[in-house]
């Protein structure tokens, strides 16, 4: 066994987030910090979702880190939305430039994490055989990191190939000449079906749910916008952290209601042409007014039949039940289209359940269908799961699994009573994945960054946040949930409904990223309300 090893901060997770945070540990506190991550590369949610069509559905100018002024102007996109390869070497950049390699530990899964009381100390062990002695434990796993490959009965006996897009072969995967099954259709199997179609000898997608999607309009960058974008950092990154999105543009301040039906149709249908999320915020009560959000449902269902030319597939594709933007909408390229190709057939399997897995295909309760390749694109155990996988045991040997059985608690999707000195980055009850990620992963790093600085400063061993405060966070992201559509779709990630037997609790904080912003740095306004520290 090998020594323990004195260490300031064990971070797990080598995306954005871990990433910023060991840099900021490091270079702005001067404290000794180790990134575990179990991949054989940085990048995290971008090392690992290598899928054909795999994008950011955040413009890239706002998908960057603003900590450094000389990063944001040294780096140039190439596309409006990045695609994961470019992800991927920003990624790498960031990691090169300042520095970062000698204290990420690749291929290294942190397997068990414990808090030893008399020391105030985390004790961590990975799969490696290493083992810390540190005084913070940071997670930085990302919200969707965690696939999720649904028990569909006689997978083992499938004689094909199968893969799950979360976990994508590095070498690739040709889909020439092949019979293809995609399950899914979630902004994943969105953003691939159109690609596999155009190598595949037969794309069949299995649809459980009809989603909405916005053209994506995706495009090479302009020398005119990219000298824009790096001219106007600060009044751009302002907006982005400002607003309640995070992402580069505001949501403008009318109601869909407030306008006659053409001049909403008109503001609708240049949206359209624009592409992308700014759809949802031409209006401010999309998200909030039934009526208002009937609008723009509509308005997309009215694309769909007009799009694709065969009405049964129209109509299998247009019957959505949720109001729009309530699930994560997706942003495409051709998806719709795509659908007008004589080698792609969709499957309703509300219609037609899948009934198992067979070794030559998927049998539905219709027919049995024959297949080289089975994709699902099945999503994610999205916000905890990657957390509760994790061996983590708090004061009293608080296991977080257990404590989360019936739904995550946090205070701020910060930290979890009983499990002092750990921070969660992005954790659930934080804005997250109802936002541009990047704002709001540089955010939690700087909160904890100053927290952990508060703490050297003043010589304090620990900090916890207490139950207290926790129930009462929950009831606000439950308020401010509640205040919107979110909650309608039953079949959610943001409530852990896809995940069978997962306890179904709202768990991204719906208020909106500025406000949460101000509620954070109230806490600490306020002597870190919420929180105790002690010597
Ligand atoms: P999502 O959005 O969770 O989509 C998963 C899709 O897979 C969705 O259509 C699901 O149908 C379908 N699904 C899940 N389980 C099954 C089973 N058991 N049988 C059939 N179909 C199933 O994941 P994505 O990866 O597309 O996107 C996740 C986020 O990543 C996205 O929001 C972006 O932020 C990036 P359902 O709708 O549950 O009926």
């Amino acid at each position: 066994m090998s020594a323990v090893q004195q260490i300031d901060a064990i971070i797990v997770g080598a995306g954005f987030s871990g990433m910023y945070q060991l840099l900021s540990l490091r270079d702005k506190l001067g404290l000794s910090a180790k990134v575990l991550e179990a991949a054989d590369g940085v990048g995290g949610t971008w090392y690992w979702n290598r899928y054909p069509g795999a994008r950011c559905d955040s413009e890239s100018h706002s998908y960057m880190f603003y900590f450094s002024k000389e990063l944001v102007h040294e780096w140039e996109w190439s596309e409006r939305y990045p695609q994961q390869p470019e992800i991927l070497r920003y990624l790498n950049y960031v990691a090169d430039k300042f520095k970062l390699r000698p204290d990420i530990a690749l291929n290294t899964r942190m397997s068990n994490a414990q808090y030893d009381e008399a020391t105030s100390r985390w004790l961590v062990s990975t799969d490696t055989g290493e083992r810390y002695s540190a005084k913070y434990l940071i997670t930085a796993v990302g919200c969707l990191s965690s696939a999720n490959l649904p028990k569909i009965e006689g997978l083992k006996d499938f004689t094909g190939q199968w893969y799950h897009t979360g976990l994508w072969p590095h070498a690739g995967v040709d889909f020439t000449g092949k019979r293809v099954a995609v399950i899914g259709t979630g902004s994943t199997g969105i953003q691939a079906i159109p690609v596999i179609a155009a190598q595949a000898a037969h794309l069949t997608v299995f649809q459980r749910t009809p989603n909405y999607s916005l053209p994506a309009r995706h495009a090479p960058l302009t020398p005119e916008f990219k000298q824009y974008a790096k001219a106007h950092a600060d009044d751009i990154y302002k907006i982005m952290t400002t607003n309640t999105n995070g992402h580069p543009f505001a949501i403008v301040d009318r109601s869909a209601l407030a306008v006659s039906s053409e001049e909403r149709e008109a503001i609708f249908e240049e949206q359209w042409k624009m592409g992308g999320f700014q759809f949802r915020a031409a209006f401010n009560d999309i998200l909030s007014s039934q009526e208002a959000n009937d609008t723009a449902a509509d308005f997309i269902c009215n694309k769909i039949r007009e799009i694709v030319k065969d009405p049964a597939t129209a109509e299998l594709l247009s019957d959505i039940d949720h109001p729009f933007a309530a699930k994560r909408p997706p942003i495409d390229a051709d998806y719709f289209e795509t659908y007008n190709r004589d080698n792609v057939s969709l499957v309703s399997i509300r219609q037609t359940p899948i009934e198992r897995i067979t070794a030559s295909g998927i049998k539905t309760s219709e027919r049995e269908y024959a297949f080289d390749i089975i994709v699902f694109a099945t999503g994610f155990d999205a916000m905890t799961g990657s957390l509760v996988k994790m061996d983590i045991n708090g004061r009293d040997k608080r296991n977080l699994k257990d404590y989360w059985q019936a739904g995550p608690r946090t205070y701020l999707g910060l930290q979890v009573p009983g499990f002092p000195n750990m921070f969660t980055i992005t954790g659930p009850g934080s804005p997250s994945v109802l936002c541009n990620m990047l704002p709001a992963i540089e955010q939690h790093v700087d909160w904890i960054t100053d927290c952990i600085r508060h703490m050297q400063q003043k010589g304090l061993d620990r900090v916890e946040t207490t139950e207290q405060a926790s129930q009462t966070w929950q009831q606000e992201v439950d308020r401010a949930a509640n205040a919107t559509l979110l909650p309608k779709v039953k079949h959610s990630w943001y409530l852990g409904a896809n995940i069978p037997g997962k306890p179904q609790v709202f768990m991204p904080y719906a208020g909106g990223l500025a406000h949460y912003r101000e509620i954070c740095n109230n806490a600490v306004a306020q002597g870190y309300k919420g929180f105790e520290f002690n010597h």
